[in-house]
């Protein structure tokens, strides 16, 4: 496959002003005529040269020119698409082919999902549906007539419905018209049997939308939490944002096949049923978190991405970022703000930086692809959104909405660039970010080196800060970062100390966003009347890594009395992290294991203090995840990673065994579920205590997860007792809680990829052997991505004792797995590998047997595009 770069982006040649579709629905042979109104793009240059389309596993069957037929030889057929010679400035293009939904289990384009058809158009899926100028900044207005047997009832598009009617008796049809203008990556079409929840929201200028979600009649107890996610998220865009919904109508539909979590196609979203369905009984406090921050998402994207969207696929994060950045505001304004910032950042930390780290390392716009879909990435998406949250915070909140003001006002119904969106930033409030740029085109994880200094006679306190970032993938070298750094001092007993910088003539102020903007940067603070203890990066003000040699004392200092609830949990990683590298030397030396007393001490503080918010103490009593362990480490020692983080957890477990079955026992009381942020921060944390408790597999402990288990009325707790027992008790125990959890859910589909995944992320029964019987339980299945990412995605990614056994099994078994996908589905084989290629940084034994794995992939035969990309790039 051959590599597009960003350098070599030019303007279409031809326009399309109106699109008009004829869908006839069959499965295996669905008949798709499409009617263009084509014109030369007159900013594109002079002449006339060949209409260029694209077009993948389609059968041609016809083109016609204004009218007249073309025969075959007046044009290329190739397998990307068509060539057409063109000899006017502007015509109609009349073009008939054939698709097999049934056959098409690469999810791109227009599949049959359990019986119901639906399309996924982004990036490049349209060019499976027909030929057309696949590309995002060709923006057309289109129509689409469906026509189905009328077993299928429910027949979808984007925009508003215009027409619908009756063809020979046994079939009907439906025709949709969208008045905006959009890429064909925006187009969507759904048919099925389905049935629909509708409500209505007024907006902020008093019109009245219809929202509905659809999904299989059996789901339909299960939209009530969506259809809440989308009226507030739709509210808080008109609060925070100004922007206002612009059609009368906006659907959802659930599909249980899809590679993503959901799409922002216009007016008719298509979501993963994982990421919309919900009831209390069936999804747990996560799951409900997750789908309210998706359908915000994709409902935000109908401003950034759809009436904004992106010139070119480099540009993704333009959109995605963005609208990250958006969501996770929703979500932190609808919840724990505290809490949404730390899960954000311990994946951040985790998989983004990891990434950032690896041989698919890009920057958050990159130069070059091969394949658009292996760039729908963490660096793209979460890293995009730190960088437009750092936006905002150089701005501030009112001066970053002036310049989101200002960039929709003047890309409103256009294709724009990351560019454009700095530069709308910059014009609204008279700023400069030239060297802020650099996020978008430099890639890797930029380093903070700190060091400070204090001067008790003069009362001065100077830190410095020294910032690098390692080498990536065809950048050695890298520029100065413009990061913004918040901090404050704190005291002895832990109080805010006054900031004053040198020279400044500001009042009091405890807090400060120092711009670091050089390789090396010292800041003096005046008037600082005792030696401080700085909080540094507050908030995660930047997505870096801060160096500073602080002592346990500190760190426990800012785990009690940092006024940033962020900052006080990462000192509590900081802790975590010190005390299990220590075990990590010990386990390798020989030496016998002993956890640092700081560590239990600063736990046992956490359990005690009064007034803290639950879900916080949760997170701080949550160890490093060996993923998180292994990213920080030089050389990843797996083994040491799992015997220190086991230690480190039994230790913990046995030491503040009666705090944490107070802890439990004080927030195991009965109450109707409500999956609100009070309730959730107490579920989360005696789930917390319990899973501690049952680490130290006492018979009191696992007698009550299983009470646990029989008694609970919500998914929530249920799950969690399933999984203290699961990864602690004996087998029997443990085999009997996961039959009856299956017999009773075994119906539910999103229950039973709970099932699954929790097996196969379990220690003690997440074995390769049970994984791969797993595989052969008749609700798995390969071409359905939610089993696999269950199975094979929990197995290789958040099973790390078994995935990495010293024999290497894990690995081959790994590879064996994306060998097969790769046939039904590139995009999710290309993501399942990603474990593989993080080879070069493991010790030897596991580095050879990862990479003997990677190379068994890349000699299996003929790759798809997706995976040929990650795995030649990652051998290298
Ligand atoms: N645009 C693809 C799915 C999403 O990010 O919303
Ligand atoms: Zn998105």
């Amino acid at each position: 496959p051959g590599t597009v770069y960003l350098k070599d982006y030019r303007q279409p040649d031809y326009l399309v002003d109106s699109t008009r579709l004829r869908f006839e629905l069959e499965p295996n042979a669905t008949l798709v005529q499409s009617r263009l109104k084509v014109r030369r793009n007159p900013a594109a240059g002079e002449g006339l040269p060949p209409l260029k389309l694209d077009g993948v596993n389609l059968e041609l069957l016809s083109v016609a020119m204004d009218g007249a037929p073309l025969a075959a030889a007046d044009f290329t057929c190739h397998d990307e698409g068509l060539s057409i010679p063109v000899d006017r400035a502007e015509f109609t293009l009349e073009i008939c082919n054939r698709i097999d939904p049934e056959g098409n289990t690469s999810l791109e384009g227009l599949y049959l999902s359990n019986g119901m058809y639906c399309t996924q158009c982004e990036a490049e899926g349209f060019r499976k549906i027909t030929y057309y100028p696949d590309r995002p900044d060709v923006l057309s207005k289109f129509t689409a007539t469906i026509i189905a047997p009328r077993d299928y009832p429910i027949l979808l598009s984007n925009g508003n419905e215009v027409e619908r009617g009756e063809i020979d008796g046994d079939r009907h049809f439906v025709t949709w018209e969208d008045p905006f203008a959009k890429p064909a990556y925006l187009f969507a079409l759904v048919a099925g049997r389905l049935e629909k929840v509708e409500d209505r929201f007024t907006t902020m200028s008093g019109r009245e939308v219809v929202l509905q979600i659809f999904t299989e009649p059996k789901n339909i107890h299960k939209c009530a939490h969506a259809m809440a996610s989308l009226k507030a998220a739709m509210r808080w865009d008109e609060e925070v944002y100004g922007r206002e919904y612009d059609l009368d109508i906006f659907m959802i539909v659930a599909v249980d096949h899809f590679n993503m979590g959901a799409m922002e196609n216009k007016g008719l979203n298509i979501f993963n049923s994982a990421c919309v369905l919900a009831s209390p009984e069936t999804a747990t406090d996560a799951a409900f978190q997750r789908i309210e921050s998706i359908v915000a998402h994709e409902y935000f994207h109908n401003w950034s991405g759809n009436r904004v969207t992106c010139r070119d696929w480099f540009q993704l994060s333009l959109k995605e970022g963005f609208t990250v950045f958006r969501d996770a505001e929703f979500s932190a304004d609808m919840n724990s703000r505290a809490v949404k910032r730390i899960e954000d950042v311990s994946m951040l930390r985790t998989a983004q930086f990891a990434e950032d780290a690896g041989p698919m390392s890009h920057p958050v716009r990159p130069d070059s692809y091969m394949e658009i879909s292996n760039f729908y990435t963490l660096t793209v998406y979460e890293k995009g959104a730190e960088v437009v949250r750092m936006i905002h915070t150089l701005l501030g909140p009112e001066g970053f909405r002036r310049g989101s003001d200002l960039y929709f006002d003047r890309h409103d119904g256009s294709a724009a660039t990351c560019e454009d969106f700095i530069a709308a930033m910059e014009d609204a409030n008279g700023v400069e970010l030239q060297q802020f740029r650099r996020w978008y085109s430099q890639a890797g994880t930029p380093i903070l080196e700190i060091s400070d200094d204090y001067d008790a006679k003069q009362q001065r306190y100077v830190l410095t800060v020294r910032q690098s970032c390692p080498p990536t993938p065809g950048q050695p070298e890298k520029q100065p970062f413009h990061i913004p750094l918040k901090m404050g001092l704190l005291g002895a007993d832990g109080s805010a100390l006054p900031l004053v910088a040198e020279g400044s003539s500001e009042g009091e102020i405890n807090e400060r966003v120092l711009e670091i903007t050089e390789a090396e940067q010292s800041f003096t603070f005046e008037n600082i009347a005792e030696q401080p203890l700085p909080s540094l990066l507050r908030g995660f003000s930047a997505p870096v890594k801060v160096r500073y040699d602080y002592t346990p004392a500190q760190l426990r200092l800012l785990m009690r009395a940092d006024r940033d609830a962020f900052n006080r949990w990462d000192a509590s990683q900081r802790l975590a992290f010190g005390a299990m590298a220590q075990l990590q030397r010990d386990f390798r030396a020989g030496i016998a294991l002993q956890l640092s007393s700081e560590l239990v001490e600063a736990y046992r503080s956490v359990l005690q203090q009064e007034g803290l918010d639950p879900a916080l103490v949760a997170e701080m009593l949550t160890l490093p995840s060996a993923q998180t362990l292994a990213e920080e480490a030089e050389t990843i020692d797996a083994e040491a990673i799992i015997a220190a983080r086991k230690f480190a957890e039994h230790t913990l477990a046995e030491a503040l065994y009666d705090e944490l079955l107070a802890t439990y026992r004080r927030l195991n009381h009965d109450k109707p579920y409500r999956p609100v942020a009070d309730d959730i921060a107490e579920r989360r944390l005696k789930n917390t205590a319990l899973a501690y408790l049952c680490v130290t597999e006492r018979k009191d402990a696992l007698a009550l997860a299983e009470a646990q288990f029989v008694a609970a009325t919500n998914m929530t707790d249920s799950s969690a007792a399933l999984a203290a027992l699961v990864n602690r008790a004996d087998d029997q125990c443990a085999e009997a809680a996961l039959q009856s959890f299956y017999e009773r859910w075994k119906e539910d589909d999103q229950v039973v990829d709970l099932w699954l995944g929790l097996q196969s992320s379990s220690p003690q029964r997440g074995t390769l052997g049970a994984v791969r019987a797993l595989m052969l339980h008749p609700a798995f299945e390969l071409t359905n991505p939610n089993r696999v990412r269950a199975v094979l995605g929990t197995f290789a990614n958040r099973n790390f004792t078994q995935f990495h056994q010293p024999d290497g099994s894990g690995f081959h078994f790994l590879a064996a797995q994306v060998i097969a996908l790769d046939k039904l589905n590139p995009q999710i084989a290309a993501r399942l590998v990603t474990p593989l290629t993080r080879w070069k940084k493991y010790r030897t034994g596991p580095r050879e047997a990862m990479h003997a794995a990677l190379q068994s992939v890349m000699a299996s035969g003929q790759l798809s595009a997706d995976l040929y990309e990650v795995v030649s790039k990652s051998l290298k």
